[in-house]
């Protein structure tokens, strides 16, 4: 550890404060940060997309600021990542912000449309746009810092999950210039100009993994890669054209040491590479038996898979699939329960706190 950078000595983890939370447990299949075995005090468990949208409170808070200009001030920042935390007791807090941000603090013109999403003014298409992009640098993301800072002291014993988008996501985005289903900008460009795609996705890989720096060394106890969009890739493009610019966003974090989880969704076909881009942790979505998963990938801890579609079903019916991801859950060397993808907007927030409650009532392995 002597690479370890300063900041890191007063860092949770290395403080104790987070060494032994349930989350950090279980990530690390067993052990505390100090690799001691143990036991979780109870069954952790959070949710992807759980800050924001369905929560009255972060409507109301957001009312009049865009999603870009929310993101950008630390104080708006840290009350949203504790909103869900404080409602329902979730065993981390996922930081709030978006993908796309660290574009913005680049310097790249591109906004969160209501009800869109992410959309750039100039798509990034020919080796002349990725040539333009501006030169990425940490200094540029002091802003994140300081919000993933007073996160992390309004939690204290609660981990902080940083993030990032994966540099296959984040370049779909750039090149599609907005939303889209199939991809076919970025999976064209990787075969059509692959000069071109792998000059771009050293770009976003960098860009991701500064961003999840900068939220380490503020504190964050985990990190989370989200390759949403890797799944309309095939295996063969996964393996020669992505997944060294995945592990090169996992290694702008790896000297600092924190549990890295990496998710995507509709990625049956390419977990264990998913795991080999550099990943402690695979985060499964809700399309794959968990049990089977972890069979595939044994001493993997996994995190996953409430199906998002049954938040909505009755309360028996998500009672009885909650306890089959607990009980599948259990086959791995540590299990955290999350969806098997984000929370859906019109989720009701009381479904959620019961989940919790539910998952935290079940005695640990
Ligand atoms: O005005 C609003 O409230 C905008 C809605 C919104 C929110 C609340 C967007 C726009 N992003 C976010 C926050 C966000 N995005 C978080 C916050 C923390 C939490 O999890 O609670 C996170 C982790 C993200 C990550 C993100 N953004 C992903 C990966 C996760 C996933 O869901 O697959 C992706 C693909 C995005 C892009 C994005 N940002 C926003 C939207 C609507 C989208 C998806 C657009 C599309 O369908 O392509």
């Amino acid at each position: 550890m002597t690479t370890t950078p300063e900041a890191m000595t007063s860092h949770p983890l290395h403080t104790g404060v987070t060494a032994d939370a349930p989350l950090i447990t279980e990530y690390l299949g067993g052990k505390t940060f100090t690799g001691e075995a143990v036991r979780p005090a109870r069954r952790p468990v959070w949710f992807m997309r759980q800050a924001g949208r369905s929560l009255p409170e972060y409507r109301a808070l957001r009312e009049g600021t865009t999603m870009l200009e929310a993101c950008l001030k630390p104080d708006m920042v840290a009350e949203i990542t504790l909103q869900p935390v404080r409602r329902h007791d979730v065993d981390a807090a996922i930081f709030f912000s978006d993908i796309v941000v660290p574009l913005r603090l680049a310097g790249v013109d591109v906004e969160i449309e209501p009800g869109v999403g992410p959309v750039l003014k100039n798509p990034v298409r020919s080796a002349a746009d990725v040539a333009a992009l501006p030169d990425l640098d940490l200094k540029d993301f002091e802003v994140i810092s300081e919000a993933a800072a007073q996160c992390v002291s309004l939690l204290g014993p609660r981990p902080l999950i940083g993030f990032a988008g994966a540099p296959f996501t984040l370049a779909a985005y750039m090149v599609e210039g907005r939303p889209s289903r199939d991809h076919l900008g970025p999976r064209t460009m990787m075969h059509a100009d692959p000069q071109t795609w792998h000059a771009l996705a050293e770009w976003t890989a960098r860009a991701s993994g500064l961003f999840m720096r900068a939220q380490v060394l503020a504190g964050a106890s985990a990190v989370q890669l989200f390759d949403s969009w890797a799944g309309s890739l095939g295996r063969a493009d996964y393996a020669e054209r992505v997944m060294q610019h995945s592990a090169a966003a996992f290694a702008e974090v790896a000297d600092l040491g924190v549990p890295a989880v990496h998710f995507g969704t509709g990625t049956g076909e390419i977990l264990d590479l998913m795991q080999r881009a550099g990943a402690d942790v695979i985060g499964v979505d809700y399309r794959l038996d968990l049990a089977e998963v972890a069979t595939r990938l044994p001493g993997t801890p996994l995190q996953g898979n409430i199906d998002p579609a049954l938040l909505t079903a009755p309360w028996e019916v998500l009672e009885a699939h909650v306890h089959t991801v607990i009980e599948a859950g259990s086959r791995a060397p540590g299990h955290v329960v999350n969806l098997g993808h984000g929370v859906p907007p019109e989720t009701d927030p009381d479904v959620l706190t019961r989940v919790v409650e539910l998952v935290h009532s079940q005695p640990v392995n």
